[in-house]
């Protein structure tokens, strides 16, 4: 779309690494990147990256009524592909669809253009199917960054991946014509498993770009105007607060809108009894970038990555005289402290317990935890090798246990000093959400899960 039909609309602290997730993997590539002493063995040569020929396999894989040939990347499990179409964040009075329209109805009500219209366009319907393209090389995610990984996402096949993130519409968003939107939708990564971390979850996107007028046109003196430009007149060198096109002052504009605009929805969805905190982050798509921290139960959490836009992704969008900013929010966290939802599975469940509490809409009613089952904790220990990864473990023991398993963790590690094998020791923490399990349920799961390691895992056990 040509640019003139494009809609006209228009302080941190340290870092907490409590909930680490793919930022920190793209916090961990920027270390690479920038560190040419780094440590290559922390990424270990078995990670293979979309540059490999695919290897056809005879069988196919169907998500959403749509099959796909498998190949030598396919990793998506049953358990996960029976999430796709659940639609959670468009279940009326979900929490997941309450808490998205509270947001959206924010945005709606507080950013309105000239004529009064909204200016933030809103889709929750796009496919997580997407392609390798959309999810990582339109944000300029280079082709052998460790977010890549099939550790780390759910390959459909080589070139298909269910989206990580819902920054993966960013460019196609924007090509379109939209300045200002939000996208809403489910992701899927191989993540670790405790209370905020689940392999499916549900994130909104936020975009917004400004033109040299939406930016400047609040100054009191319009004279003014003329003095401030988006644009270095010829590009410096990248500096810890701007990229290399954009002037300082614009890019402290677009900081400053950026960090207002988040910290009004926590205050607004939170009623202002809230208390949060800016951490200094890395993002490939955004420079500067952060992260917004909340406290819940006098814990930090992470809910949202944001930043200013890299330059390079507007010029593919064609956007090229265009400054803007972005952020990614994770609706479940979003949601647990509105409701004071617990554990992330609830989201998942149907049990009336759950469900009936949220019938009416209310979004400001808390949670009331039915009775808490008691936990059953079990360790298992074992000889690993050089390909060991522990997101390997967590999926086969969901695809064991299923939402049995309320926590994993890695509790012990050394090497042997002798023959410098390494030893892991995972202490799992079995408790349904619905019942109490008995021991025998718990200890056949687990020697289910002993014998899977030792088959799939290539480890050995202690
Ligand atoms: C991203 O996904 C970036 N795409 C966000 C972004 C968008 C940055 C636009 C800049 C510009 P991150 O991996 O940190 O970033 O995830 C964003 C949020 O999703 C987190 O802050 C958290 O609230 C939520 N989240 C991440 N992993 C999980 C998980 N396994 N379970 C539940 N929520 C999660
Ligand atoms: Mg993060």
């Amino acid at each position: 779309m040509p640019l003139v039909n494009r809609l006209a609309s228009s302080v941190s602290s340290n870092k907490t690494q409590k909930f680490p997730s793919a930022t920190a993997i793209f916090g961990r590539l920027h270390a690479q990147a920038t560190n040419h002493n780094a440590d290559k063995s922390a990424y270990p040569v078995h990670r293979s990256y979309c540059t490999e020929q695919p290897k056809q396999a005879d069988q196919q894989i169907v998500l959403n009524g749509v099959s796909y040939m498998k190949d030598a990347w396919t990793n998506v499990s049953p358990s996960i592909s029976s999430k796709i179409g659940r639609n959670l964040h468009l279940q009326p009075n979900h929490p997941l669809e309450i808490i998205k329209r509270k947001i959206i109805d924010h945005f709606h009500g507080s950013y309105r253009s000239r004529f009064g219209g909204c200016i933030f366009a809103s889709v929750d319907n796009l496919s997580p199917v997407v392609s390798v393209e959309q999810n990582f090389d339109s944000l300029l995610v280079s082709p052998d960054h460790v977010s890549r990984s099939k550790i780390d996402n759910y390959y459909v096949k080589h070139d298909t991946v269910l989206r990580s993130h819902t920054s993966a519409h960013q460019r196609d968003l924007l090509r379109s014509g939209w300045n200002s939107f939000l996208v809403t939708g489910d992701v899927y990564r191989r993540d670790e498993i405790d209370k905020t971390h689940y392999p499916v979850f549900h994130q909104m996107e936020g975009v917004r770009v400004f033109d040299s007028f939406d930016l400047f046109s609040d100054m009191q003196d319009s004279s003014e105007l003329s003095d401030f430009k988006i644009f270095e007149p010829s590009p410096t060198d990248r500096q810890p607060d701007k990229q290399e096109q954009y002037t300082v002052e614009a890019t402290q504009f677009v900081e400053f809108q950026l960090k207002h605009t988040l910290i009004s929805l926590v205050n607004n969805l939170f009623d202002d009894d809230v208390e949060t905190r800016w951490v200094d982050t890395y993002f490939p798509f955004t420079h500067p970038s952060w992260e917004l921290e909340v406290k819940i139960n006098d814990e930090w959490v992470e809910m949202l990555g944001c930043g200013v836009m890299e330059q390079g992704i507007l010029k593919k969008a064609g956007a090229t005289d265009h400054i803007g900013w972005a952020f990614g929010l994770g609706l479940e966290r979003f949601a647990m402290k509105l409701f004071g939802i617990p554990d992330i599975r609830l989201f998942w469940s149907d049990d009336v317990r759950f469900t009936s509490q949220f019938a009416s809409g209310d979004s400001y009613k808390k949670f009331k935890p039915f009775s808490k089952y008691p936990p059953s904790y079990k360790d298992i220990s074992f000889w690993i090798d050089n390909e060991f990864q522990g997101n390997d473990l967590f999926e086969l023991a969901r695809s064991v246990a299923g939402d049995s398993i309320e926590q994993m963790s890695l509790v012990d590690q050394f090497v042997h000093p002798k023959t410098q094998r390494t030893s892991h020791c995972y202490r799992i923490t079995y408790r349904a959400m619905d019942r109490t399990m008995t021991d025998e349920e718990v200890n056949s799961l687990q020697n289910r899960i002993r014998q899977l390691v030792v088959d799939e895992l290539n480890v050995e056990l202690r």
